[in-house]
């Protein structure tokens, strides 16, 4: 892998983003090397996908829209829509790309898919799409799951089981998208199947014991 420079990605994450949202970068990447410790995986390309994982959630809807389109990426309809939740993660892994010279595919898909995730996730995708949901500011952030449920409970689920723990995540994304009355994105509900109806040993057969 070429060597990305962590310190000058964190300076440019903290001029791109807004501070609350800064913050919440740095918190996922350093929960997401906490993970990838525990779990044996690369600990820098965590901190890498970490920092980098909301870098286009400043961006507005149509600059993201333009990037996409001109990498070529396939949206959804949800996320297309003005304020949809989603797009900032695909258009995240067209800027990380372009403008922050990664390119380490896996590192982009885990940019890709931190928000809905998908079936057959890599290691280092399953502990972005946590460590988003568990980092340390996660209860002080209102503007996405201001009513996050059983943090405490998932926190500690993911230091033991990364399988287990999307598919806690996924039913409560699920539960709380019902409450609110939001759409659900054709890949959220794919990755809900997969990591909540799949047999536990189907998974582990594919993704080894991670
Ligand atoms: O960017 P962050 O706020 O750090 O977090 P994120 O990228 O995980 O986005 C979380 C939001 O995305 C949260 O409000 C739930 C929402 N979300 C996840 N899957 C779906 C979804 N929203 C809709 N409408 N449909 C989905 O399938
Ligand atoms: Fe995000
Ligand atoms: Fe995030």
């Amino acid at each position: 892998m070429k060597t990305t420079n962590l310190a000058k990605l964190r300076k440019e994450m903290e001029q791109a983003l807004e501070r609350k949202r800064f913050e919440h970068t740095l918190g996922v990447a350093y929960t997401a090397a906490n993970l990838a410790m525990v779990h044996g995986v690369d600990v820098n390309k965590a901190l890498i996908a970490g920092m980098l994982h909301d870098c286009a959630k400043c961006m507005s809807h149509h600059k993201q829209i333009s990037l996409c389109r001109k990498n070529k990426i396939t949206l959804s309809e949800i996320e297309t829509a003005d304020h949809s939740p989603l797009l900032h993660a695909k258009a995240g892994s067209c800027l990380a790309r372009k403008k922050y010279g990664i390119t380490d595919e896996e590192i982009l898909l885990a940019i890709s898919y931190h928000t809905t995730g998908r079936p057959h996730m890599s290691p280092l995708e399953k502990i972005i799409y946590i460590a988003d949901y568990i980092e340390p500011g996660r209860e002080r952030a209102k503007r996405t799951y201001a009513d996050i449920q059983n943090l405490q409970e998932v926190r500690r689920m993911a230091y033991q089981d990364l399988n287990e723990t999307l598919c806690k995540i996924l039913s409560d994304t699920l539960d709380y998208l019902a409450r609110k009355g939001g759409k659900i994105d054709m890949m959220t509900r794919q990755t809900y199947d997969y990591y909540c109806q799949n047999p536990p040993g189907e998974m582990t057969e594919r993704n080894g014991s991670l």
